[in-house]
This record gives C-alpha cells, sequence and structure tokens, in this order.
C-alpha cells in the first residue's frame, strides 16, 4: 500500500481520501478550510453525502492545511474546485496553487493525479511546466502527472467513487501504469487507459458538454412547442419509448451547478485559442442562458391573461438551488429569474427550503401570503406536495414541469407543456 495525500477535502476529495484509507492506503487529507477539517476530526460529515456520512466516523487519515506531508507521498491525488470567471474563461487558480505546493514538496518518484475538470491542455501547458519550474525536476522521469477526470454525481444513491467507471491518462506508459495500479487498488469499477492526458481531459468535457446541448435541444423545442400548442415532455416521452439512439433530456428554467453549465466553456475557449470557433455549443449555452428570460417571458404571458402588469406585481420565486433537493446554488438559474423580474419592477419574495439564510421569506406560506404569482425554479418536494388552491396565487410558472396539484382557478405555464 501506498502514502497517498489528497489535495481538497471537498464532494470529490473527501470519498478518495475515505476509500483509500478504508482499503488500507496511509493517507493524509489537506484542506484549506480548517472549519471543515475540525469537522472532518469530529468524524462528522462537512459534505452532505450518504457516502461521506456511512464512513466518516471510522475516519482513519489525517487532515491538516499545510503541505508538510507531500515529501513522504507516493501518490498525491489533487481535488480542487476548477471554477470559471465572470466571463466564463477556466480559473485555474486553485490548481496552480495546489500543484505549486505540491511541487515545492514533493520526492523524486511521486505520481501526482490531477481529478479536478480542466479543459483539453491544461496538464500539458499549464501543470507540468509549472510543477518542474518549482521542483527542478522533469515530468516522467522524476514524477509523474496523470489526470483521472471526476464523475462523482452529488445525491446520487446508486454512483459514487467506488463504482463508477473512470477513465485515466498520463504523461507516459510508465505513469499511466502507476496510475491504472493505484486505482485499481481501491476502486470496484473499471477504468479505461486513454492514449494521452489530453484525450483525458477531453472526455469530462465531453461527457457534460453532451449533456448541455441536449437540454438545449429540448430547451429549443419548448419555446417551439409552446407556439405550436405541443405539450414537448409528452414527445419526448414518446420518443423515450424507442429502446435505441434516444436520450432523453427535458427542459427547465436553465441549467445551473459548477458542472454542466461551466465546462463548455473550458472546451469553447481553448479551441478558440487554437483557431476553432465552437458555434453549435456556443449556441446551446446561449439557450440554455436564455430560459430565465423565457420563464419571465411566460409570466408576463399568465398575468397579461389575468389583466396584470408585472410591475408592481408581487411574485414568488420558490428555489434557490440548481438541482432539485440540494443545497447548491452554484450558478442557479434562479439568480438570473430574480434579477430579470426585478429589473422590471416585481416585487420578488424568495423561498427555498435548503436556503433559509438567503431565502426573504421563512416558510412556503410565508412567501405565498399576499402574492399574485409564484415561479417554480426548483422541484423541492416541499413544493410538490403544496395545494395551490390554499393562496390567493392567480399564475403560476413551472419552471421544472413538475405534476402538482393545480386549482383550475390557477393560470398555469410550464416550459414547453402548456
Ligand atoms: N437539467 C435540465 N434538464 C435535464 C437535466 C438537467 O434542465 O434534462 C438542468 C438541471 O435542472 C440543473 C442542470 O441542468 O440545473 C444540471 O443538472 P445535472 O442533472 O446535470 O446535475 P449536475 O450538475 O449535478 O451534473 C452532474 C454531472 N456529474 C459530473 O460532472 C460528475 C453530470 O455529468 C451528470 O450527468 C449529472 O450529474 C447527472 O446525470 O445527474
Amino acid at each position: 500500500m501506498s502514502k497517498v495525500v489528497v489535495v481538497g477535502l471537498g464532494y470529490v476529495g473527501l470519498p478518495v481520501a475515505l476509500l483509500t484509507s478504508e482499503k488500507g492506503h496511509n493517507v493524509t487529507g489537506i484542506d484549506l478550510d480548517v472549519p471543515k477539517l475540525e469537522k472532518i476530526r469530529d468524524k462528522k460529515d462537512p459534505i452532505g453525502e450518504d457516502f461521506i456520512a456511512e464512513r466518516i466516523s471510522n475516519t482513519k487519515f489525517t487532515v491538516t492545511d499545510n503541505f508538510d506531508s507531500i515529501k513522504d507521498a507516493d501518490v498525491v491525488v489533487v481535488c480542487v474546485p476548477t471554477p470559471v470567471n465572470e466571463d466564463f474563461s477556466p480559473n485555474l487558480g486553485p490548481v496552480k496553487g495546489a500543484c505549486t505546493s505540491i511541487a515545492q514538496k514533493m520526492s523524486k518518484g511521486t505520481l501526482v493525479i490531477l481529478e479536478s475538470t480542466i479543459n483539453p491542455g491544461v496538464c500539458d501547458e499549464v501543470v507540468i511546466p509549472l510543477m518542474e519550474e518549482v521542483s527542478g525536476m522533469k515530468c516522467g522521469e522524476d514524477f509523474y502527472v496523470s489526470h483521472c477526470p471526476e464523475r462523482i454525481n452529488p445525491g446520487d444513491p446508486k454512483w459514487n467513487v467506488s463504482n463508477i467507471p473512470r477513465v485515466v491518462g498520463s504523461v507516459n506508459a510508465e505513469g499511466l501504469r502507476l496510475t491504472v495500479e493505484f486505482y485499481k487498488s481501491f476502486l470496484d469499477s473499471d477504468i479505461k487507459e486513454m492514449g494521452s492526458l489530453k484525450e483525458a481531459e477531453a472526455v469530462k468535457i465531453v461527457e457534460n458538454t453532451f449533456r448541455d446541448v441536449n437540454i438545449a435541444f429540448v430547451n429549443e423545442l419548448a419555446m417551439s412547442f409552446t407556439k405550436l400548442g405541443i405539450n414537448v415532455v409528452n414527445v419526448i416521452d414518446g420518443a423515450a419509448t424507442k429502446p435505441f439512439a434516444f436520450m432523453p433530456h427535458y427542459p427547465g428554467a436553465g441549467v445551473g451547478g459548477h458542472c454542466i453549465p461551466v465546462d463548455p466553456y473550458y472546451l469553447i475557449e481553448y479551441a478558440k485559442d487554437n483557431g476553432f470557433d465552437h458555434k453549435f455549443l456556443s449556441l446551446a449555452r446561449e439557450i440554455n442562458n436564455g430560459m430565465p428570460q423565457f420563464v419571465v417571458d411566460q409570466l408576463i404571458d399568465g398575468l397579461n391573461e389575468v389583466g396584470l402588469p408585472l410591475k408592481g406585481t408581487k411574485v414568488a420565486v420558490l428555489g434557490l438551488s440548481y438541482k432539485a433537493n440540494v443545497a447548491d446554488d452554484r450558478q442557479s438559474p434562479s439568480y438570473e429569474i430574480i434579477r430579470i423580474l426585478e429589473e422590471k419592477g416585481a416585487l420578488v419574495k424568495t423561498f427555498d427550503p435548503h436556503y433559509s439564510n438567503k431565502s426573504s421569506a421563512n416558510s412556503l406560506n410565508d412567501s405565498l401570503t399576499n402574492t399574485d404569482a409564484v415561479i417554480i425554479a426548483t422541484s423541492h418536494k416541499e413544493f410538490l406536495d403544496h395545494h395551490w388552491a390554499e393562496n390567493d396565487v392567480k399564475v403560476l410558472v413551472d419552471g421544472r414541469n413538475n405534476s402538482l396539484n393545480i386549482d383550475p382557478k390557477v393560470i398555469y405555464k410550464g416550459i414547453g407543456t402548456a
């Protein structure tokens, strides 16, 4: 077994640290968030994932906020965030910071594996040159760099770090061999060897861009079918009865999260820097980013039917998280919906049971009291059970086409469903 150091103990790194430790590796976890380290030391799950909660109590690995343990490490797994900047360009700050700290301390023979989502070229053109300069070592001889893109799916009860198939790329054959050997030591899943670091980097970007363009496809259909009076969800469900060559996605109020709306920009930017313009991927991003406006347009249409202008109308936006039943509002379309509503003079109240500190109303009923209209931006289960006749709401825009208990007196607007 090896001395393993995991840098970044979030929803990706913490499961890796727990599982490698469980399988007998000597593991140290590094994170700059000291309160998180205290929680882990107290055997408390700082993330809110069942996989972690089930294992955190018998944590054997040590956690620290310094990089001293790197010098004895055989394997270092980098699981730090890769956010985007305001202009959607990739922000490699955390990756560069972690790799610099590792390069300052690592010994000869160290295997460095990046799991963070990065665009093709980052390992070859950023990470390796940086680590060689800082360490004075030669990559591929004195140390190795590999990429094994993370595939953690927050909140997924079935797929977790132990059973999700993985792809691996490395600087050379020896690096690849060592990396596959490492993952085989603690994973039950298949591991596919890629031909290069760039291929491994491209796999993750392609997986998530595939999802973004397919969501854009059904979002555009939803806007078109609204004009045509066709229920797009019924049509998608009909198409999904085809047992091959069709994969259903569903329209909604927009695409949030730190993966799907972000990863395509990594490829768009890198390709642009190398002389190719991803018109199709960019258009898909434009369509998905335009869904909050479509939601507000649906509200305006509904208010027109009851003779209410948007300006001065009291609107409740339900759901700040980007995904149902989780507390994660990164890149959430809800905030764009709120911005547009307020820009047009609507009086907005917000409520999300997972974000009481960010909600302006303190309960669902409080958000619906004296409220003319509602937008459901996230399908939290609390909203699905509600009986929508109990309040004086006149218009409801269902941003996620849920099946709700709607009273006929309430004007219902879906996303391509009515
Ligand atoms: N969304 C739609 N229509 C869809 C699916 C999603 O509008 O048909 C929206 C969601 O409402 C959300 C956003 O897209 O705002 C992202 O949803 P997501 O289900 O893709 O959730 P994420 O962000 O947790 O994506 C993760 C990704 N996992 C990794 O990157 C390792 C993604 O690759 C997975 O496909 C996805 O989980 C999943 O399948 O649940």
